[in-house]
């Protein structure tokens, strides 16, 4: 006899619908308050015993150097709903926080996150709000419908690597995406986003992380992941580990690694020729 399992679906026809037409989806509950809280309160255990390792530890493919940041960003629920705008198979490729401190000047240009490296199908980045984000705090905000071409940019430098800035940006239609602690918003890599300095008087606390199809291409170069639900696609991405224990020798080494193997991602962008990959990490000898 064959059994068909029927997955109940979590989005809707609508929601499916938003997020091709719009490129985002906002205000999905994911996390619990709890989880938040203790997520929170494990980076800030971390910030306190390691002051001279934040800005990088904290800094791109983070997934590689704590458990309980790869175990958030594994949380099942969040994948199912991945599964559902981007398939089965899925490669999370990068974590990164995303802290703005009370009153802090922080910022986020205007910008398309797969713009000097194309990857196709599509990835999904997803904001996860430890803390509430809102208009005040400086949440994140999108252009609807914006993940249909790449524009014109210029790059310009953010911790220590160049980031890609949309040149023109009409944001008369742009949205906040206003989010309460433990929802996520989701959007496509190709979606224009950015976000406001925070004018509160409370840290504006986010992870952010990419899901990658296993079967995605990058138009330049070899990219990397961690196998978070089915299967590699052939030798298309370089396999991650899934890292053991919090901030260990291993994991620093491992992240080091991955970075030096594979250093053309869309956050450090194409190697120009000549350059060797460059990457803060303190650990460097
Ligand atoms: O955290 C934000 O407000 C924006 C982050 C962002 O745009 C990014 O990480 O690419």
């Amino acid at each position: 006899m064959i059994y068909t399992l029927i997955m109940a679906k979590i989005l809707s026809e609508t929601q499916l619908q938003q997020f091709q037409s719009h490129g985002f989806l906002a205000g999905l509950d994911v996390f619990s308050v709890r989880q938040c809280e203790e997520f929170r309160s494990r980076t800030e255990e971390f910030e306190h015993h390691h002051p001279d390792d934040v800005s990088w530890a904290l800094d791109i493919k983070c997934n590689l150097l704590f458990d309980w940041v790869y175990e958030l960003s594994t949380f099942p629920l969040l994948l199912d709903i991945i599964s559902e705008l981007i398939g089965p198979n899925l490669l999370l490729t990068n974590s990164i926080f995303r802290i703005k401190e009370p009153l802090s000047s922080t910022h986020y240009g205007w910008h398309q996150d797969a713009a000097r490296i194309q990857v196709n199908p599509a990835f999904v980045i997803v904001y996860v709000a430890i803390s509430d984000a809102t208009t005040e705090n400086g949440c994140l905000r999108v252009i609807p419908g914006s993940n249909e071409q790449i524009e014109p940019f210029h790059l310009t430098s953010y911790a220590e690597r160049q980031v890609a800035r949309v040149s023109h940006v009409d944001e008369s239609n742009a949205i906040d995406m206003v989010l309460r602690q433990g929802q996520v918003g989701i959007f496509d890599c190709n979606t224009i986003h950015g976000s406001s300095s925070n004018n509160s008087w409370k840290r504006r606390f986010a992870l952010v992380n990419d899901y990658t199809p296993a079967a995605a291409q990058q138009s330049v170069g070899t990219g990397s992941g961690q196998l978070v639900r089915g299967s590699y696609s052939k030798k298309l991405w370089g396999k991650e580990p899934k890292p053991q224990g919090s901030f260990t020798k291993n994991n620093i080494i491992g992240r080091r690694e991955i970075l030096n193997s594979y250093p053309e991602n869309v956050l450090m962008g194409p190697l120009s020729e000549g350059q060797r990959p460059s990457f803060a990490d303190q650990h460097q000898s």
